[in-house]
């Protein structure tokens, strides 16, 4: 994965209910639309994804946990029928082990765990998959994260759990004699977290960065967007490309986002400034 240059991943939810664009590629009979789902995607990679994230869990705050039945049907049939026709990498949004092995055989090439690989088996799986990883920091659980998110030190904090994590995911490679696979880091804005811990975040994003990982920030159209600036989801849009921007200065190789073309043009704007910098010796 070349991420010399900041990169977008282009959201694609299959699921009733995700907080922005829940339902909109299901059909009436609750069923996820493959078709839909395929001219999403299409669209977002003419707009400039390189990446797709595929997920049929909505974990938005509050949200109630999918079986794994379920999942299997809104997400196996896209990252096949999606892996065959869209030029970009096919991440799976994911915490399930048997969906992270099914999927990377049906073409995944990526594997989005906000659980960052806590769930039983699927460091195993996620290892065996052979493909990148992205692991996120949550507090807590979708369910309950923002009763009352609370740290010492939220910056700190996030980093010390995904370098254990990262350890972990290490030594298990090491010992099963298997290449530790590209690991992408995540802080998990707004995954048990107050606004003033994401600012946070957001401001030390290169504390993150000095790990020596690739960073990924998913800031699209999310709440806290909505309290700062009292705006609903859909009118989120100009908060979002803000918010992006700032991962990219601050660090963030993937920038997950819903608006895939506004987004590519405000990445690009902030590389031709860098680029001036650069050209200049600044
Ligand atoms: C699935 N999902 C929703 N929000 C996310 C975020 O901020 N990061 C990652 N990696 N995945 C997310």
């Amino acid at each position: 994965m070349d991420l010399s240059t900041p990169k977008i991943m282009g959201v694609l939810n299959v699921t009733p209910d995700s907080f922005y664009d829940g339902g909109k590629h299901c059909k009436s009979d609750g069923a996820v639309s493959i078709s839909s789902a395929l001219l999403a995607a299409e669209k977002m990679v003419a707009d400039g994804a390189a990446f797709i994230d595929v997920g049929g869990e909505s974990t938005r705050p509050g949200a109630a946990p999918v079986g794994l039945e379920q999942e299997c049907a809104r997400v196996l049939p896209v990252v096949e029928a999606l892996s065959k026709n869209v030029d970009a990498v096919i991440s799976v949004d994911t915490s399930s082990p048997e969906i992270m092995t099914e999927s990377v055989k049906l073409g995944g090439g990526l594997i989005n765990d906000v659980r960052a690989l806590e769930k039983k088996g699927a460091i195993e799986a996620a290892v065996n998959a052979k493909v990148p990883l992205c692991l996120m920091h949550m507090q807590g659980k979708p369910s309950t994260m923002q009763h009352n998110p609370t740290y010492s030190n939220a910056v700190s904090e996030v980093c010390e759990y995904l370098l254990l994590r990262v350890g972990i995911l290490q030594d298990f490679a090491q010992k099963a004699g298997i290449d530790v696979p590209q690991i992408i880091l995540d802080p998990g804005y707004g995954f048990g977290k107050t606004d003033e811990h994401n600012l946070q975040l957001l401001r030390d994003l290169s504390q993150i960065e000095n790990l020596g990982y690739p960073i990924l920030a998913g800031l699209s159209r999310k709440s806290m967007i909505g309290r700062l600036l009292g705006r609903k989801p859909e009118d989120r849009l100009a908060g979002s490309l803000t918010l992006a921007v700032i991962a990219a200065q601050n660090g963030a190789r993937i920038i997950r986002a819903h608006d895939v073309a506004e987004t590519a043009d405000a990445i690009r704007l902030l590389q031709a400034i860098k680029k001036g910098e650069r050209d200049n010796g600044a």
